[in-house]
């Protein structure tokens, strides 16, 4: 594949528009133009009203092996005496806004992992609403093995995720965790056969982008928020959340739909 091929595909179904991370000669891995790209697409579709869920996914054997480690413009210089680059800004200018924009997205994301997500490229799943995994991908917390913590949101989202216990070891020891223990542990929703997860991904979008999107994207606020609330905390959320979904047009039709016996259809987002 040539350098100059487009480092990210999209397309629209329907109302699900799929991402596809196009750079498989390095894993998909993050350079500068793959973010600009992704970033872009995500803004981009989150004014879109037609766009009702996102899948994000990757080309060819990966899924996204994280920050291109052979980006002149981040990697460390072996220069003797060459001065350290800043990756913090890095983290600030590219991986915050990019998980932030998946926490905030006006509706549901799924990283459908096509083969190994490493280092924040697993991390990029980890942000998504709900993870399909094809049965031979696999998640790399690679970040240990070259001297980094794990980062876009992988400090905040594996120990929710999984638990402590697990949380330390995938992340201090970097082992691959493959997608069927992946989904026993509760890292990823499900895994499916490989030749089955395009397919499965664009049926569960379809369905997502059918459903009341408004309410979809305040759960997961709500699940979000919730993390530094106590139980009074977290039902006084609910009852502002209730007060404002009740007054959308999308309670009335899911409640008018149901007592006619139809399908209901969902405009809010
Ligand atoms: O600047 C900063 O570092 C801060 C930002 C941090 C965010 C991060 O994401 S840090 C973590 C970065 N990612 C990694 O450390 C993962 C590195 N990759 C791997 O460990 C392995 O490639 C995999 C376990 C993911 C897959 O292994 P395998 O054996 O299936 O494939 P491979 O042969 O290692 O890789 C295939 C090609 O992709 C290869 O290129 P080549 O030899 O065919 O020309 C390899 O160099 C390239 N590649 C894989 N990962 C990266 C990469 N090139 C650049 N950056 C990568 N991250």
């Amino acid at each position: 594949m040539a350098d100059d091929a487009a480092p990210l595909l999209s397309r629209r179904d329907g109302a699900v528009l799929t991402l596809t991370l196009n750079r498989p000669q390095a894993l998909n891995s993050f350079n500068g133009a793959l973010h600009e790209a992704l970033i872009g697409a995500l803004k981009q579709a989150a004014g879109d009203a037609e766009v009702r869920c996102v899948v994000i996914t990757g080309a060819g054997r990966g899924f996204c092996a994280g920050q291109d480690l052979s980006d002149p413009a981040v990697a460390p210089d072996p220069t003797p005496g060459a001065a350290p680059k800043d990756i913090g800004d890095l983290i600030e200018a590219r991986y915050k806004p990019l998980a932030l924009a998946i926490h905030r997205f006006p509706v549901p994301v799924i990283a459908a992992v096509n083969g190994v997500a490493a280092g924040a490229g697993a991390n990029l799943a980890l942000n998504c609403d709900i993870v399909l995994a094809a049965r031979s991908a696999s998640f790399i917390q690679a970040f240990a093995k070259i001297g980094l913590v794990p980062d876009c949101g992988g400090s905040w989202l594996l120990p929710r995720l999984v638990g402590r216990a697990q949380a330390m070891a995938l992340a201090l020891l970097g082992d691959k965790c493959g997608a069927e223990e992946a989904q026993r542990i509760g890292l990823i929703w499900r895994c499916v056969d490989d030749a089955a997860l395009a397919g499965e991904a664009q049926a569960l979008a379809a369905r997502l982008a059918a459903m009341p999107s408004r309410a979809l994207a305040e759960t997961r606020r709500a699940f979000d928020a919730c993390d530094r609330l106590d139980l009074a905390g977290a039902l006084s959320l609910e009852g502002e959340v209730q007060r404002r979904l009740g007054m959308s047009h999308d309670y009335l039709e899911g409640v008018s739909a149901f007592f006619a016996k139809r399908a209901p259809v969902f405009k809010d987002r």
